[in-house]
């Protein structure tokens, strides 16, 4: 073969490969932007949330969210867009929460939603911060005259699909050798329906959970008890998809953000005297010295807009779970690591 014909072989390839290379590229789906470019072109971050569950994520009667996790939607929102207020909150059961997350109906889930190996490694998605250490519990009514776990052999629980509730319970009845018999109500205003009305002895779920049923659903609280017993950790965190990095690192330094500010003494009240602070960690975070914003793509002052509309962890706490409120919790294990907690920001520098 001449050189001559070599040559023209190889500018044929060259010439195919590059049309394979265009059609695979035109084949390829148009490079979505990023959820915060999403979010900024829409004015408005969306938030999957629960169908409603007192002190974590429920709507009012004119349809204002309030929770826990609320306002970690509202966070975002502040970091993101500088407005609490722009968000839009899509309610979703346990089994609708992946799937809304995957197909990009939402922008993050924060719904009362555990960490667990199989759903970060499995689903394509990441839990991006700790907001909330809780753990699984069994709730009864005081007339069982139950007071121990271990005596609930033979009970009917009910359960939540979709939950990881569904694969404690098995663990658990098995572990101690008990019988048990499962309920399995999609929704759960239905399922507290039938645990209230006396279909099922026991209701499992997150102890925030059962604390917010009792006080919002049974017609008399005190008839209702939390056993001592948890049966799983259950911490609860805001999911994002994988793929998206940028967003992923915004919504953890976000829960960061609040951490920080409760160690650091800052609050939405105070916020503002902190802005001729001469500290130079609160002089990074609020954006008096530039360059953490920017390294997130955000607004210099993301974090000041965050603590000014929602405040620190601990007022986000008080507000909705604290023991001013129906659910009346203790900080426990969400205390600050210096207060004998696991909360814990790393440094922002
Ligand atoms: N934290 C557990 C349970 C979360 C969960 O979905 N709990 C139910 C109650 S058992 C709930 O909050 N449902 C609210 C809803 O369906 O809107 C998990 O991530 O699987």
């Amino acid at each position: 073969m001449s050189v001559r014909s070599v040559l023209a072989r190889w500018r044929q390839s060259l010439l195919v490969l590059s049309a394979l290379g265009l059609s695979a590229l035109a084949a390829a789906p148009a490079q979505a932007g990023t959820t915060v470019d999403t979010i900024r072109k829409r004015g408005q971050l969306v938030c999957g949330v629960s169908q409603g569950s007192a002190g974590l994520s429920l709507a009012d009667g004119q349809g204002r969210w309030s929770g826990l996790d609320v306002d970690f939607c509202r966070a975002l929102a502040a970091a993101v867009l500088g407005n609490a207020d722009k968000v839009r909150y899509v309610p979703l059961s346990s089994q609708q929460r992946f799937p809304a997350l995957q197909s990009g109906e939402i922008d993050v889930l924060n719904r009362n939603t555990t960490v667990t190996s199989g759903r970060d490694a499995g689903l394509g998605v990441t839990a991006a911060a700790i907001v909330f250490y809780d753990g699984q519990g069994f709730m009864v009514p005081k007339k069982l005259g139950v007071s121990s776990a271990r005596q609930l052999d033979g009970a009917q629980v009910c359960v939540q699909p979709g939950t990881n509730n569904e694969q404690n319970l098995v663990d658990w009845f098995s572990t101690h050798k008990l019988k048990y018999r499962s309920v399995v109500i999609e929704n759960l205003v239905e399922l507290e329906k039938a645990f209230y009305s006396g279909r099922c002895d026991v209701y499992l779920s997150d102890a925030s959970t059962l604390a917010a049923s009792r006080s919002a659903r049974a017609g008399n609280p005190d008839d209702y008890v939390i056993l001592p017993e948890r049966v799983n950790k259950s911490p609860l965190a805001p999911w994002v998809r994988d793929s998206d990095t940028n967003w992923i690192d915004i919504v953890r330094w976000t829960v960061h953000a609040v951490v920080a500010a409760e160690e650091l003494g800052i609050s939405s009240a105070n916020v503002d005297s902190f802005l001729t602070s001469k500290d130079p960690q609160v002089r990074r975070l609020l954006g008096v010295d530039p360059g953490i914003g920017k390294s997130f793509q955000l607004d210099e002052r993301w974090a000041y807009n965050v603590l000014k509309a929602v405040g620190n962890y601990g007022e986000i706490w008080d507000r909705n779970v604290g023991p001013k409120t129906p659910l009346k919790l203790e900080r426990g294990l969400n205390a600050l690591w210096n207060k004998g907690g696991l909360l814990y920001a790393p440094p922002f520098q």
